[in-house]
């Protein structure tokens, strides 16, 4: 018995190992992405914002081991099926995976010649280590010679398929991922921008405040905060892609990388927040982009008067929409350049996790209405469509809230005397004017602020306490460029983004 669950275990294994390393050999999607993203899309919000809430940016590894959970179980329970009805339990293998193809195909960007082919030379491995583990696993038959021990030399022929299964299906997993992985990498490496025509606001060595543990005022790409539903990073080629402009416009037309890159581009300092960023929280980062104006491409394209909403959509299937009048607004000047098609992030090609080879940067607005990574088109709509997460419960208008957030000291215990106080302050297309620590009940006094890298960036801003013995709060507050003070008001961050204080407790002694 448990022998027969192992042996289909584990021809599950090699099945799914296989077709991992057929789909790397082909360049095709991995069957068990393909079927988790297909799982994610059809996640109902509620159950998608609980997994965010709870697992964070943990959900999609717990997806997958869910996803190899299943497998596994189903396995083993063809693994006792085979004992008895071989042939049965073959073709539950093959079915099982046909069922991942149709999982599969439902999305949008499975070849489907190519998943049946990967799956199908993956049942073929899964079914022929079943009938030999199956074979293996029988009880022996009686002895037919005084010498050999049946029952051993059974259990042996066991144990070794047992392991070279295993080995065919982690190595035939890795071996797929390897050959997958390193090919739009490479090719990524190779691109060099062009010069900017509008360079961003110059950040002179030293411009950053000087403090142990703060924010740098550009987040380097490689600690920059990641959120998308992918499953895996989408790897777009750029000699297959294209960016279409179409919808409600005059002209539509489509742009190849190259002639993306040949139109005059802008670079910009840009703070990016996420709605699900909690008060305090690391889902919020500033970095230097290059792009092309959003403004430059909708005029070309001629946007007619119908059209109210701008949506990006990703060769992943997600979707983000945003005003019209964002779309197509000029910027003031360096540090105010308006929505881009960006290319570029903090002097590099985008990294592939934050949406090579283009996507959508619109100051002022969270993500999930606008930062479409991996962009494919642009498309004139009317609110009537919806982007991704509006059904899912999310705010249709997204406008980032002003806050300030502590980085320095963290909770816990600090020395008293001179401690600085420090963090960072956002309130991107706005500006943040004013940032001011309180210390208990005391009054707000003010911090000192960075130069400024324009209205969409963040700021960096540091207090000088002189901390005196004991248990204290440390709140703080942004103003933005209009005046107006960051809410105290405590919210979550659904619908539409929280807000409230950030606050610090430590003890100092
Ligand atoms: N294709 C795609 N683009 C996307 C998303 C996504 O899920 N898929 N998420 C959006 C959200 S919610 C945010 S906050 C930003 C995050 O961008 P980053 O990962 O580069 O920080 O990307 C946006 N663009
Ligand atoms: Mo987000």
């Amino acid at each position: 018995m448990r022998r027969a669950s192992l042996a289909g275990l584990l021809a599950t294994a090699v099945a799914l190992g296989v077709a991992e390393l057929a789909a790397g050999a082909l360049g095709a999607r991995s069957l068990v992405v393909a079927i988790g993203d297909a799982v994610i899309d059809r996640t109902p919000g509620w159950l998608e914002r609980f997994a965010v809430a709870t697992l964070g940016t943990a959900d999609k590894p717990v997806l997958l081991v869910g996803i190899l959970v299943v497998s596994a179980l189903v396995g083993a329970a063809l693994g006792r099926l085979a004992r008895t009805r071989l042939a049965l339990a073959s073709a539950g293998l093959v079915a099982f995976g046909a069922l991942g193809v149709a999982a599969a195909l439902t999305d949008a960007r499975t070849d489907p010649a190519a998943a049946v082919a990967v799956a199908g030379v993956g049942a073929v491995a899964g079914v022929a280590a079943l009938v030999l583990l199956t074979r293996a696993a029988a009880p022996a038959g009686p002895a037919r010679s005084v010498d050999t021990d049946p029952t051993l030399f059974a259990r042996r022929r066991f144990l070794a398929l047992a392991s070279a299964s295993a080995a065919v299906g982690v190595l035939g997993a890795a071996g797929g991922r390897l050959l997958a992985s390193p090919r739009v990498e490479r090719l990524r490496e190779t691109i060099a921008l062009p010069r900017p025509t509008a360079t961003a606001v110059p950040l002179a060595p030293g411009a950053g405040l000087a403090v142990d543990g703060l924010t740098p005022l550009r987040v380097p790409n490689g600690e920059f905060y990641r959120i998308d539903t992918a499953l895996l990073v989408p790897e777009v080629d750029p000699q297959d892609w294209s960016l279409e402009v179409r919808g409600l416009v005059d002209r539509p037309f489509t742009l190849t990388y190259d002639e993306l890159l040949e139109l005059s581009t802008v670079e910009s300092d840009v703070t990016l927040a996420c709605v699900s960023n909690e008060v305090g929280g690391g889902l919020v980062g500033n970095a230097r982009w290059q792009g092309v104006p959003l403004r430059d491409l909708l005029e070309r394209a001629g946007v007619q008067p119908a059209a109210t909403q701008v949506i990006g959509r990703s060769v992943d299937g997600f979707t983000a929409g945003f005003p019209v009048e964002l779309g197509l607004r000029q910027g003031s000047g360096p540090g105010d350049v308006g929505a881009l098609v960006a290319v570029g992030m903090n002097g590099e090609p985008l990294p592939q996790r934050h949406g090579f080879p283009a996507r959508l940067v619109v100051p002022g607005l969270y993500g999930y209405v606008s930062a479409t990574k991996w962009l494919s088109a642009i498309e004139l709509t009317t609110f009537d469509e919806r982007g991704y997460w509006i059904p899912r419960g999310w705010s249709r208008e997204g406008p980032v809230k002003t806050q300030a957030r502590i980085d320095v000291p963290r909770r816990g215990t600090v020395a008293p005397g001179r401690q600085p106080v420090a963090g960072v302050a956002w309130a991107p297309s706005r500006g943040i004017e004013r940032v001011e620590v309180r210390v208990d009940d005391g009054p707000w006094q003010e911090a000192r602020l960075s130069d400024s890298l324009g209205v969409d960036a963040w700021r960096q801003w540091v207090w000088e306490w002189d901390a005196t013995p004991g248990a204290h709060t440390l709140t703080v507050r942004a103003t933005d460029g209009t005046g107006e003070v960051q809410t105290p008001r405590v919210a979550p961050p659904a619908p539409n983004g929280a807000s409230g204080h950030h606050t610090v407790q430590v003890v100092v002694s």
